[in-house]
């Protein structure tokens, strides 16, 4: 018996689908709006984005975190917040953490093809941090960070356990966060942000080995 090739023109047809390549995965990407008596919040994230930032809360050195997130996981991030800093920053630092974790929930969906795992080192200057991650629908925060300054720029050290504590509960991420060693609070605060976005870069990856599969032997990630 005679076999034929599918396609008579050598490898033309190979290169047809090389000239139109097509997106294999679709955009993961999510809004959440979330208006409260004490905050009111606009959060999108795209997860195979390029990293771009739009980040507005009123509090200028979370501003400056938040974007390091966006710039080193290559999510990108648009947060708009209005809250009652007048009272203090607590439930505005509190209230991104939250949307911005249900945001990243809902944009993960039902995680399939996700890498699951990841962890970094981070150092900036002096200072080492170290984060590691399982998105496994299991919320749970380990930190081990202390400062000591009562404050970074006009932000509370002690906000940005609360902030990682909110994220976590509600992207549903096993969350481990240690610093090291290091001595300069802004350079503390800072690893801990980059470390986060650098470990959230390649857990949210698409594994190509498994990017029809839920990467878990239950076969689901649903908490
Ligand atoms: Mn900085």
């Amino acid at each position: 018996m005679q076999t034929t090739l599918p396609c008579g023109g050598g490898n033309r047809g190979l290169r047809l689908l090389q000239a139109a390549p097509e997106r294999e995965w679709p955009m993961r990407s999510a809004s959440i709006k979330r208006k409260t008596k004490e905050t009111d919040i606009a959060v999108t994230v795209a997860l195979d984005g390029e990293g771009e930032a739009k980040i507005a809360t009123g509090v200028g050195f979370f501003d400056h975190m938040l974007e390091q997130i966006a710039r080193h996981s290559l999510i990108d991030v648009t947060i708009a917040a209005t809250g009652d800093l007048h009272v203090d920053q607590h439930h505005t630092v509190e209230d991104v953490g939250i949307a911005l974790g249900q945001a990243l929930k809902q944009a993960l969906g039902d995680m399939r093809g996700i890498t699951r795992y990841a962890d970094v080192n981070l150092p900036m200057d002096e200072a080492m941090t170290r984060v590691a991650i399982d998105i496994s629908g299991r919320p749970y925060l380990v930190w081990k960070v202390a400062f000591t300054r009562p404050r970074i720029g006009e932000m509370d050290s002690e906000l940005f356990r609360e902030f990682f504590q909110a994220l976590a509960q509600n992207a549903g991420i096993t969350l481990h966060i240690e610093n090291l060693y290091g001595r300069n609070n802004h350079h503390i605060a800072e690893t801990c942000f980059k470390g986060l976005a650098r470990a959230l870069k390649a857990a949210i990856a698409i594994d190509p080995r498994q990017k029809t599969k839920v990467p878990s032997t239950k076969g689901s990630l649903s908490g």
